[in-house]
């Protein structure tokens, strides 16, 4: 009985209806999975947000590598339902920073960020001001596709949108921290300037924009503590 199933996936119907191959899979001896866990934890657990960034040239290469990397989340019926948006052209990234600098002016000095949010900010020390807009060599601005336009010109609708392409930005940041670059989940809100200045169609909005580049040398970041796995993780073990 062990592994045996009673409805296989494909079922025969499906597979003779849609193409199908075998999973390429090694599986690793519990020690190997142990050690590649641990490294990757400790890898992972060394990434940082920053908030300056040296103004040294990237490759667009490397950026082309992160996306790809990205694009390989899991998404609702495998819709993609994202754009990866980039540049390096600093009249661009002045606009954006100069529209993201208005927005924040409103939400921190004219209070639109409510006191119970801004003094959840305190730590962080956050302000109005978004030099590293125009500092990164890179601006890459993830926006999510709430429905798809054919070339034919109908409209389809995508499904579970913020969770894909919540996943392929945690990818991104993932895969940009792998290669040795530095970024930052930046949210200048109200985004909808950015479909303005980088010229995106109506189905998209904004998620999140990224500035990518290396840190800036000697670059500070808040001693923030994550939390403990007790903290953020239980099982059910009985019925
Ligand atoms: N969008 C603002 C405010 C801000 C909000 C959160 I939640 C943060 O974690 C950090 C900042 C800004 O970018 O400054």
């Amino acid at each position: 009985m062990k592994d045996h199933y009673e409805y296989p996936y494909p079922s025969p119907e499906l597979e003779s209806q849609y193409p199908f191959s075998v999973y390429e899979h090694e599986r690793l001896t519990e020690e190997a999975m142990l050690d590649r866990a641990k490294a990757f934890y400790a890898e992972m657990n060394a990434r940082r947000s920053v908030r300056m960034f040296s103004s040294d040239p990237v490759p667009q290469e490397l950026i082309e590598l992160a996306v790809k990397t990205a694009s390989t989340a899991p998404s609702g019926a495998h819709k993609q339902p994202w754009t990866f948006v980039a540049t390096q052209n600093p009249e661009i990234k002045r606009e954006i920073r100069v529209a993201a600098e208005q927005e924040e002016k409103i939400n921190y000095l004219e209070n639109r960020m409510n006191e119970e949010w801004q003094e959840a900010l305190a730590p962080l020390g956050t302000d109005h001001h978004k030099e590293f807009l125009e500092v990164a060599p890179w601006i890459v601005v993830l926006f999510e596709q709430r429905y798809e336009t054919r070339t034919d010109g109908t409209t389809h609708k995508n499904y579970y949108v913020k969770e894909s392409v919540g996943t392929a930005a945690g990818l991104f940041i993932t895969s940009l921290h792998r290669m040795g670059l530095a970024t930052l989940t930046h949210t200048p809100t109200p985004m909808k300037f950015l479909n303005k200045i980088l010229n995106r169609p109506e189905n998209e909005r904004p998620f999140i924009l990224f500035p990518v580049g290396y840190p800036l040398d000697g670059v500070k970041v808040p001693d923030l503590k994550r939390k403990d796995l007790n903290e953020i993780f239980t099982t059910v073990l009985e019925a």
